[in-house]
């Protein structure tokens, strides 16, 4: 069999840089050599898109030095869209490499300047085919305003909120005070698409509000408040069927906090304390049918086609409410979709091919 080209995309100008350099070392250490070829395409914070060391051991998750694209002179070029399908690097001397066709690439980053789907875009106007989701869903999901439209429009519970525009905060702060009380005395204020958990606040009995909304103005001009949904945070895995079946959902796995008041950025990425991931999650198999049903057909309602983590809140009278979908989950070998994988039968190798055998099939 011929081997397929796979280009691992990595690094960006987002701030996510270094999980991704560091997702990059996982996949570059746990992907299938045998059936593909590997080109490591790094993109620094400065935006290049440089040829990087096909080495994983480069590109470690480390607290202490956090993994990083360094332009090294070289240039990666794209195929045009004219459907020359190579991928050619020009080097620091200005000399220019064929680096042969490319069939897939494997983008590990969000959206190009931060707008997602963006990446996805790029690679659709080029005809380049890619693992994971396209445009819309990729939108779609990034956006918690426009997923909270979907979920509701499918009959999906979803925590209760309302959108705050920081033109409408500006001129009417008051109406919109007024409209936040409502939503009871624990609330989150949130961006409405920002990577992570960045900007994101806990407000008690309004206490800091003004403080919370700057924080997350500052990162998006929609923000999202909503109340406090008590509960278990236990996450599901789906994956895009193949050939035209229904995507399959992956066993739960759960976020079970230790010390943090919420599932933050350190936690979700550096672990460490606060933050357990245990996979599958200790919940009953009725319970396991409804999360996996919930999670396909929250998929289905972004129009999802690749992937997605499906992270929901479930309360002590056993009602889901989804949180939000991510499209990009964590995706080192100890995040937790692969953890969901793994415990579901998939090896964390065999969801690289599934993702990228799913790309080539689209
Ligand atoms: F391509 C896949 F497989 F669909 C894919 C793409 C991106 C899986 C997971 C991710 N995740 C990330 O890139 C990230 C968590 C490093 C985002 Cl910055």
């Amino acid at each position: 069999m011929d081997k397929q080209t796979v280009a691992v995309l990595f690094g960006g100008r987002s701030s996510e840089h270094s999980i991704s350099s560091a997702t990059a070392g996982g996949v570059l250490a746990a992907i299938d050599r045998d059936r593909y070829r590997v080109i490591p395409v790094g993109i620094t914070r400065d935006g290049a898109f440089v040829l990087e060391d096909d080495d994983p051991a480069k590109f470690q998750l480390d607290a202490a030095k956090l993994p990083e694209v360094v332009d090294n002179g070289t240039r990666v070029r794209w195929p045009e869209p004219d459907g020359v399908r190579t991928l050619r690097v020009v080097r620091g001397d200005g000399m220019e490499d064929d680096l042969g066709e490319i069939d897939v690439v494997l983008p590990l980053l969000h959206g190009l300047h931060g707008e997602d789907g963006a990446i996805q875009g790029f690679f659709d106007v080029l005809e380049v085919p890619y693992a994971g989701c396209g445009i819309l869903d990729s939108a779609v999901s990034l956006d918690k305003h426009y997923t909270k439209l979907a979920l509701r429009a499918a009959g999906i519970a979803v925590s209760p909120g309302i959108t705050v525009r920081s033109a409408q905060w500006d001129s009417d702060p008051e109406s919109v005070r007024a409209a936040i009380a409502e939503l009871g005395p624990v609330v989150f204020v949130k961006p409405a698409s920002a990577g992570s958990s960045v900007g994101v606040s806990r407000v008690d009995d309004g206490e800091g509000l003004d403080e919370a909304l700057r924080i997350a103005f500052a990162e998006d001009v929609k923000v999202l408040v909503e109340s406090r949904v008590e509960g278990r945070e236990i996450e599901v895995g789906v994956l895009a069927g193949r050939q035209g079946t229904r995507a399959r959902a992956s066993l739960p796995g759960e976020v079970v906090l230790t010390s943090r008041s919420f599932y933050d950025f350190e936690g979700k990425y550096l672990g460490g304390d606060g933050v357990d991931i245990v996979c599958p999650a200790d919940v009953d198999a009725e319970l396991i049918d409804r999360l996996r049903d919930t999670a396909v057909r929250a998929f289905e309602a972004v129009d999802g086609k690749g992937l997605a983590r499906v992270d929901f809140f479930v309360t002590a009278a056993g009602e889901l409410v989804v949180n939000e979908l991510n499209t990009m989950p964590g995706f080192t070998p100890i995040s937790m979709f692969p953890k969901c994988w793994i415990a579901s039968g998939l090896s964390y190798g065999d969801l690289i091919t599934e993702l990228i055998e799913k790309g080539l099939e689209r």
